[in-house]
């Protein structure tokens, strides 16, 4: 395997439990990943937490705990959102790491003796929920723009990144590179911002200490963007490591920390002669009550809790269903109800549960192929080009497409299922019966296939009733749509997506 792929989340702040917004962020990079994986690249899933500045050093002492001890402790909740959502993470870093120390130094090292840091004096505004400064035009009624929370005067002695040297080079990669910045609205918001003038940024801290020493000066503390931002390249042993083959990189971040990443994290690696990333891409926020999902405001959504109440797979597919990749959205258990029961156990769990019932029932293994009519061809047309559609819209992580496209294909196997009506010809034609569910079941590999990625449990049990596995989307691509062999048996099926009650219904 020659072809590689690295994908990132944002490392998190554990100021306080996850939640879904930060879960919804993992899921989407571990869709991603899983796909990728099973059209033949070598992957690489990275995510992890952001342990250093004074908003981590506060949330310790509120805790009563030494920093680290808090740490240590708070980590162990940001590692079960692995098996919580299901991930597929390669590694999960965590910026206080020996190994993220060292290469965050040597990343500051390399800035410094490329010329693009110096020492000078800040004066102004900071908000430590956001850990950005921010200016005196930029506040909202005295608040960070951002937020809407407290800022701080800050006035000290300071390292100072050259950022205004970098205006001219990043609107002309933005200019050269229309997918670097995703969605388009939000690449239009970055490039406005940059025309608008570029800054130096201040990069190091001296009130408090809990951060990377600069090398050299110890005094200062680096700006934990600085730190967290090199992550990316930390977790691959930056400069020569081996797994430096997975860059450049896809970041997946929400839409509140998009300049760091389209704007100074850019800016960095042009000072220190690094590849580009591939893409930067911006989602929106999961609201609830009407507000930002977040751990400052308490309206968090308990992703252990959802999914145990509905299932992991129905999570997963849930939200990245419900909403376009981008766009924001309030959740809603009645929606997530009326998904699980229309899209999940009606369209696809009930289809699947009708046919291989009756194979099981009536014939006990693949059925026999015989003569195919127009209604067949035209039904097995559908699977054309279904893997380089759901290919197409993955490449630009448009999930909410992807998964329209695979049901497109489910209401058609739904319609061809009624229109053929098999269990009438188990009376008629014995035959044709025959044909019509193996055409069905063949149909039903590149629906488990593509459905893998966003429900990967749900899509194993369903590999299993097929008694068939996906290798790989290429080989699915290059077959044969008829490729099972009758002699394979196909057992009585269990259901896999129940409906769930409601108080309607019950
Ligand atoms: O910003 N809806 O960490 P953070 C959707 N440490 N996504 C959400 C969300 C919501 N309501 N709430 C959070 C930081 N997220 C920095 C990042 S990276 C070098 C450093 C997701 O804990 C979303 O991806 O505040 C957002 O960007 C991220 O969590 C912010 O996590």
């Amino acid at each position: 395997m020659n072809k590689t792929a690295y994908i990132t989340t944002p490392i998190y702040y554990p100021s306080g439990n996850p939640h879904l917004g930060s879960a919804y962020t993992s899921t989407a990079c571990d869709v991603w990943a899983r796909f990728k994986r099973l059209d033949g690249f070598d992957t690489m899933f990275l995510t992890g937490t952001d342990e250093h500045g004074l908003k981590i050093q506060r949330s310790a002492e509120k805790a009563g705990l030494a920093t680290q001890d808090y740490l240590d402790g708070i980590n162990e909740k940001f590692r079960e959102i692995t098996p919580i959502m299901n991930l597929s993470n390669d590694d999960f870093i965590r910026t206080t790491e020996t190994r993220h120390k060292e290469i965050a130094t040597k990343m500051w090292q390399t800035l410094e003796s490329n010329g693009y840091i110096y020492k000078d004096k800040y004066a102004g505004w900071y908000s430590v929920s956001d850990e950005t400064y921010y200016t005196e035009e930029q506040l909202i009624d005295g608040k960070s723009p951002d937020s809407g929370h407290d800022v701080e005067w800050v006035e000290e002695e300071s390292y100072f990144f050259k950022m205004s040297a970098f205006e001219e080079k990043l609107l002309k990669l933005y200019e050269e590179n229309p997918n670097f910045i995703q969605p388009s609205s939000r690449r239009n918001e970055v490039i406005s911002f940059v025309k608008n003038g570029l800054e130096d940024v201040s990069i190091s801290r001296t009130t408090f200490n809990w951060g990377i020493p600069v090398p050299g000066d110890d005094k200062h503390v680096m700006y934990v963007w600085v730190d967290a931002l090199t992550n990316y390249l930390s977790a691959l042993g930056w400069p020569n490591g081996e797994k430096m083959k997975y860059w450049p990189a896809i970041h997946v971040v929400g839409k509140d920390i998009l300049r760091f990443h389209a704007i100074i994290w850019p800016a960095m690696l042009m000072a220190a002669n690094v590849e580009l990333p591939k893409m930067v891409y911006a989602h929106g926020w999961w609201t609830s009550e009407g507000k930002k999902m977040s751990k400052s405001f308490g309206n968090v959504i308990d992703p252990k809790e959802v999914t145990d109440t509905y299932g992991c797979d129905q999570i997963r597919y849930f939200i990245l269903r419900e909403i376009s990749f981008g766009n924001d959205g309030d959740f809603s258990k009645d929606r997530l109800v009326e998904r699980i029961n229309s899209d999940l156990a009606n369209s696809l769990g009930n289809l699947f549960q009708r046919v291989l019932s009756m194979v099981a029932k009536n014939i006990g293994h693949v059925p026999a192929l015989n003569e195919l009519t127009d209604a067949d061809h035209e039904y097995i047309k559908h699977f054309d080009t279904i893997i380089s559609d759901v290919r197409n819209e993955m490449e630009t992580l448009q999930f909410h497409k992807a998964l329209e496209r695979i049901w497109q294909v489910i209401y058609a196997a739904n319609q061809y299922m009624d229109a053929m009506e098999p269990w009438q010809l188990r009376k008629t034609d014995e035959v044709r019966m025959q044909t019509v569910l193996r055409v069905l079941m063949e149909s039903f590999k590149y629906i488990t296939a593509l459905i893998k990625p966003f429900m990967p449990e749900s899509a194993e049990k369903f590999e299993g009733q097929l008694n068939w596995q996906m290798t790989s989307y290429e080989n699915l691509e290059k077959g044969e749509f008829f490729s099972m062999e009758e002699t394979t048996e196909i057992a009585k099926p269990s259901g896999v997506f129940m409906r769930i009650q409601t108080e309607e219904a019950a």
